[in-house]
């Protein structure tokens, strides 16, 4: 039988007997979350703004929990090269500096996406100019971060079945010029500027029971299938991980059965963005927290479960700054801000910290 809350709250268990998840939620003090991954031989991380780091309690929350850091837009290319003739490189030299002082790891996010680009990157280029602009940008970025950056997001969210191809592409400025084959154009570049990096592709919308994410899956699956068919340098997915709290199903079997499949090509697999939106509950913050965590064990608990799975990282550590308050699809429509991170707005650890603390503890050990 598993322990009360009462008898936690009453100190009647050894502290031996209380699992480290169930201790450390009301306190800042027990291990952090860098800790408990790493004793299975798991990374966690997040992705950080720049200006984060310059709050001295946000930079300490991170020191405690994050092993890994990824900028959450400051490597994209309309900020790192806004127009052709002006680069700025200060906040992300700024994370890479901050990241090897203090003994953490930079991902790089994110190379070739259809989002985040600057209006001077034509939308319809020609094939000649597709590729000169895209492979220019991968060696200037990966070249400049080589030794710096462990992994990259190479392709970012290249699969959208909704329109109509039959390899489930997205109609992209990338795809329209070059078709398919930008995705292994990127790669080889990638490879070419840091043949040290770890090489990732990058997607959402994989991690539910809907006929709209198995349509996902199943593009993805067979978009790898063709990289490793080809001999492309890919050496991982990232499974991005926005959650839902309430709304779509959760199906173990056929999540765990997706990364068997990606497993078997040969690529690790990191959770890269994870988040619980919880836009669609009511405004309690104590369920809102528990939904939240539900979902989250769940997931996390197959994830962690997966001998391919390496690690974790969310999209922001605290509830203080998320995307989702920004998003028309996702922002609450009462108002209030989200809780969809481990830490609250007070960098308190809540249920969703504990919950990954949780599928940390049970995972099996990758070390032995
Ligand atoms: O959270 C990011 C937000 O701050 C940026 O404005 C936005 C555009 O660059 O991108 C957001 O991050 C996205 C990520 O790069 C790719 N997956 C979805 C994320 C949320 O939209």
């Amino acid at each position: 039988m598993s322990p009360t809350r009462r008898q936690f709250a009453l100190g009647l268990l050894g502290a031996a007997a209380v699992p480290r998840w169930a201790r450390a939620t009301a306190t800042l003090d027990g291990p952090g979350l860098r800790t408990l991954a790493a004793a299975k031989g798991l990374v966690f991380g997040t992705a950080v703004q720049r200006n984060q780091l310059e709050d001295a309690g946000f930079a300490a929350a991170l020191r405690r929990e994050a092993a890994i850091l990824t900028p959450e837009f400051e490597l994209k290319w309309s900020t790192v090269r806004p127009a052709p003739s002006e680069e700025r490189f200060g906040a992300p030299d700024a994370l890479a500096d901050w990241c090897r002082r203090e003994g953490m790891a930079l991902r790089g996010h994110t190379l070739v996406w259809h989002e985040a680009l600057p209006a001077w990157v034509p939308r319809f280029p020609d094939a000649a100019a597709a590729r000169i602009l895209m492979t220019a940008h991968i060696a200037k970025l990966v070249g400049r971060y080589a030794g710096r950056i462990q992994a990259w997001d190479v392709v970012n969210e290249a699969i959208e079945p909704k329109h109509g191809r039959s390899d489930g592409l997205r109609v992209s400025p990338w795809q329209s010029a070059l078709g398919a084959a930008f995705i292994d154009l990127a790669f080889h570049a990638a490879a070419a500027a840091d043949p040290a990096a770890q090489l990732y592709y990058n997607e959402y919308g994989l991690d539910f029971d809907t006929p709209e994410e198995e349509a996902r899956r199943r593009a993805t699956l067979s978009l790898l299938e063709g990289l490793r068919a080809r001999g492309v340098p890919c050496h991982g997915l990232g499974i991005q991980g926005h959650l839902t709290a309430v709304g779509k199903k959760f199906n173990a079997t056929r999540f765990s059965a997706f990364l068997d499949a990606v497993a078997a090509l040969g690529l690790k697999i990191m959770i890269t963005e994870l988040d619980v939106t919880d836009h669609a509950l009511p405004a309690d913050p104590a369920a809102r927290d528990a939904a939240v965590a539900a979902i989250a064990g769940d997931y996390l608990t197959v994830a962690c479960a997966h001998p391919a799975v390496i690690g974790v990282m969310t999209w922001g550590l605290s509830d203080r700054q998320t995307w989702l308050n920004s998003s028309p699809d996702y922002r609450r429509r009462d108002g209030l801000a989200q809780r969809p991170l481990p830490l609250d707005a007070a960098l308190q650890r809540k249920p969703l910290w504990a919950a990954i603390a949780r599928a940390f503890d049970q995972a099996p050990d990758r070390r032995v």
